[in-house]
């Protein structure tokens, strides 16, 4: 299927709902609220939902949004490697997905159309061919969120899923009207003082394993509810632990629905889609994330053996 037959088939469809995965992030609010935009400025109806709450830092993307509901006659996902990720929504309409549009390599088919390009470093990426597929006339609302959606999955461009594809889209963005400078301060320069109170305590617990190959990071319930950050503000600090010389894994527990939620940043040559394969996730080569069950140090046992069996495996 090419992005011409994903357009054509969006076309056709008069009541569209988009679903944004749980834990949302700027990609998949990027994503749905330029595709939002671009199918209402064709005509459509359009609704948008998502499992969890949307973070306070987002809200300039559904500037002038107006979300209603309705029986939508198509439901499009987007970003989401897996139904599951969709949370609640997804759950009512398993079996009945119409179309997915994502870019992970762990992506496991779910819905009747899926497309997938994990050659983009964002979903927003194909959004943007999508919506010129569409013949949508591109405006600056739908700039700032595509810009967004590049702009944070490839952690302000540093990552090495960036192509020249991807610097490309994003200059056209800014052409266009994309505020980079106030986005990437938003995304990346700014924290709340209990975001920062976490992050000290959080870096507080690291732990050195596979000799300092991997460093580990956890996050527990007690220490977000004592600092008060909330669980969208802890995202950063995922990047923290494969900042550090030498380690070529680094992982981030945090304490979440009875138990942890594996985070996982790799350096070359370790791979983070493998090693959280083997506990049931998935992810890209550089980034992944799994869950363990149970306590703290149930999580980290698990995450240690698999760690411990990837490097055997790959004699990292
Ligand atoms: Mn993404």
């Amino acid at each position: 299927m090419t992005i011409q037959d994903v357009a054509k088939k969006l076309k056709e469809q008069d009541n569209i709902l988009i679903l944004s995965h749980v834990s949302p992030d700027g990609d998949t609010l990027g994503s749905a609220c330029a595709l939002f935009r671009g199918l209402e400025q064709l005509g459509k109806r359009v609704s948008f939902r998502c499992g969890d709450e949307i973070p306070a830092k987002y809200t300039y993307l559904f500037e002038g949004l107006k979300i209603s509901s309705f029986e939508p006659d198509f439901v499009v996902a987007v970003d989401a490697a897996t139904l599951h990720l969709l949370g609640d929504p997804g759950k009512e309409y398993e079996g009945k997905m119409d179309m997915a549009i994502d870019h992970h390599i762990s992506h496991i088919p779910f819905a009747e159309l899926d497309y997938v390009d994990h050659t983009c470093a964002a979903n927003c990426e194909i959004i943007e061919q999508l919506l010129k597929a569409m013949n949508v006339s591109l405006d600056e609302a739908m700039a700032n969120a595509i810009y967004t959606g590049i702009s944070t999955d490839t952690g302000c461009f540093r990552y090495r899923s960036v192509t020249p594809q991807t610097h490309r889209i994003a200059a056209e963005m800014m052409e266009l009207g994309a505020d980079s400078g106030t986005i990437n301060q938003i995304m990346f320069e700014t924290k709340t003082k209990e975001q920062m109170d976490a992050e000290v305590e959080a870096i507080g617990s690291i732990e050195y394993l596979l000799d300092g190959k991997c460093a580990m990071i956890a996050v527990t319930k007690e220490m977000m509810e004592r600092t008060g950050v909330s669980d969208a503000d802890l995202d950063p600090i995922v990047a923290k632990p494969r900042q550090i010389v030498g380690v070529l894994i680094g992982a981030t527990l945090k304490e979440k629905n009875g138990g942890f939620k594996i985070s996982v940043r790799t350096n070359e040559p370790a791979n983070a889609y493998i090693i959280c394969q083997k506990l049931g996730g998935g992810g890209h080569k550089a980034a992944g994330g799994c869950f363990v069950a149970g306590d703290l140090p149930t999580a980290r046992d698990a995450f240690i053996k698999a760690c411990e069996e990837y490097a055997k495996e790959s004699g990292l």
